[in-house]
Order: structure tokens, then sequence, then C-alpha cells
């Protein structure tokens, strides 16, 4: 593995199973109980607006209940004690992260916790269950929404990450399907620009053979193990 002092870790779904929190594309997962197009594009809120604010205050009401689990606490220990930047690039909209202790976290799809105007961009703490007559505390506007990445929206912090991409030694990614892009694209991007790149995830992701190093298993198991390798080396 090559030298490991940038660390850039992208998490997905599958990091936060393990606290009770579903995934997306494994069988029984959010996927398979709502139409992606109903719930996560712009269409289906403008659509029904009312349909995926309740999925929004469900999910918002799920993550506030959850509790951070070994492998995010395993993360937080890392960025504590590695004597190289560690950046975790999230997918999730959970703050299992930041609740874990973790600092340097970029959200690239969004947080269940902020709220979104449509009309003037104002964001917020969101309350615990948002409707569609809501008014933006800014401009009154009743556009409020979730302030969550849909599909064929521009996810946040994409400078930030090419430039922590750029800069990395390592590229890990963690309990991801390597499913959606740009996040999918990130590891081949990382190695182009010559970080060493891990897969940490529960079985081969689509982009497993893509990786370096790849190892697989419950999330708790094998992301607590690998810190461990990383600060005792
Ligand atoms: C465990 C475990 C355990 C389980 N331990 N592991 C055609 C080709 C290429 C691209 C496109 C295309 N058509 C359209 C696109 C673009 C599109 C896209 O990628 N579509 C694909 C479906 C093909 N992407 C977009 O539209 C994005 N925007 C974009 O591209 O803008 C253009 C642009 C980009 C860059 C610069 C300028 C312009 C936006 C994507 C938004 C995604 N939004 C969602 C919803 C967010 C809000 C919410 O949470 O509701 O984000 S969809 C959903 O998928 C969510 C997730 O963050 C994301 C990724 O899912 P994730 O995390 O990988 O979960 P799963 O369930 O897929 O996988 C879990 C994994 O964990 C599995 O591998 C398990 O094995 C594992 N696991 N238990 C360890 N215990």
């Amino acid at each position: 593995m090559a030298d490991q002092g940038r660390i850039v870790i992208l998490t997905g779904a599958g990091i936060s199973a393990e606290s009770g929190l579903g995934t997306f594309r494994d069988a029984g997962g959010v996927w398979a109980q709502h139409a992606v197009e109903d719930v996560a594009t712009p269409e289906g809120f403008a659509h029904n607006p009312a349909r995926v604010h309740a999925f929004y205050n469900d999910r918002r009401a799920q993550a506030a209940a959850a509790v951070p689990n070994a492998a995010h606490e395993a993360l937080t220990r890392l960025e504590a004690r590695h004597p190289g930047e560690v950046t975790i690039v999230t997918q999730n909209v959970d703050a299992l992260h930041e609740r874990a202790g973790s600092r340097n976290v970029i959200h690239m799809h969004g947080e269940l916790a902020r709220a979104l105007c449509a009309a003037c961009g104002h964001r917020w703490p969101a309350p615990a269950a948002m409707a569609p007559d809501d008014a933006c505390p800014a401009c009154g506007a009743a556009a409020t929404r979730p302030d969550v990445v849909w599909f064929g929206e521009v996810p946040y912090g994409l400078e930030r990450i090419d430039a922590a991409l750029a800069a990395a030694d390592l590229f890990v990614a963690i309990g991801t399907s390597g499913q959606v892009y740009p996040a999918a694209a990130y590891a081949q991007h990382a190695a182009r620009l010559g970080a060493g790149t891990l897969e940490l995830n529960l079985e081969p992701s689509a982009n497993s053979r893509g990786f370096d190093v790849a190892r697989h298993g419950p999330a708790t198991r094998i992301v607590p193990a690998w810190v461990e390798e990383v600060l005792g080396s």
C-alpha cells in the first residue's frame, strides 16, 4: 500500500447499516420500498412534495434515533491520531460521522438535518417534520425542501473534494456500492493522480477490481481493524 500520509475516505450507506439505517440497493433497502424517481428526483418532488417530505421526515426520525457504530468511531480515532490529514467525503445524509466526533466531513449528498429554500437558496436547521406549505424563514416562500442532492442535481463540495483527491496518498471507499456518480469515479480518479486505493465493503462493489486492495466484511469489524493497522504502523 502506498504512503498513507493524506487519507481521503469516501463513505456510503453501508457504514451506517449496523447503526440500523437501511442501505439503498441491498435486498430490502430503501429503493425496494420506494421508487427512486418518486422520492429522489426534482421531478418527483415537483409532482408530489407531500410524499417526498413524508419520506424524508421518516428518514430524519430514523437517523436521529440511530447511534454511531464502531466503524464511525474508528474513523474519528483515525482523524484524531493520524499525523496526516484525514478527509471524510460522505454520501450519507445522516450525521453519524459528526456525532461520533469526526470534524473534517464533506456531505456531498447533503444532510437530513438541513432545510433549503428552492426560491432564495437560504439554508437552516430542518425541523423534525417538514411540509409543503412551510415558509422559508428568509424570504417567506413556500418552497422549502430537504437539503439533499437528488439525481440530476450537482453534488456539494466538489471543489474541496477534487482538491482532497489531488493531494491524497490513500483513497479508501467504505460501504458504498459504486453505482452513483460522481462518487463512483473517485477511486479511479485518485489512482490516476497517484493515490493508493482500498475498498472496505461487505461484499465486492461494482468497482471492486479497480482498487489496489479490497477487504470484505461488516464495517464494524473491518474498519476498526484497518484503522488500528494504520495507527500502529
Ligand atoms: C456494507 C454493510 C456493512 C451493506 N458493512 N458494507 C449514466 C452514467 C453515469 C452517470 C449517470 C448516468 N445517468 C445519470 C448519471 C448521473 C447520476 C448517476 O450516477 N446515476 C446512476 C444511477 C447511473 N448521478 C447524479 O445525478 C448525481 N449528480 C450528478 O452527476 O451531477 C452532475 C455533475 C457531477 C459532477 C460535476 C458536475 C455535474 C447526483 C447523485 C445524487 C444521489 N442521491 C442519493 C439520494 C440522496 C439523498 C438521500 O439519502 O435520500 O444519494 S441516491 C442514493 O445513492 C444516495 C446515496 O448517497 C447514493 C449512493 O448509495 P450508496 O451509499 O453507495 O448505498 P448503496 O445501497 O448503493 O450501497 C451500500 C453498500 O454498502 C453495498 O455495496 C453493500 O454491500 C454495503 N454494505 N451493509 C459494510 N454492514
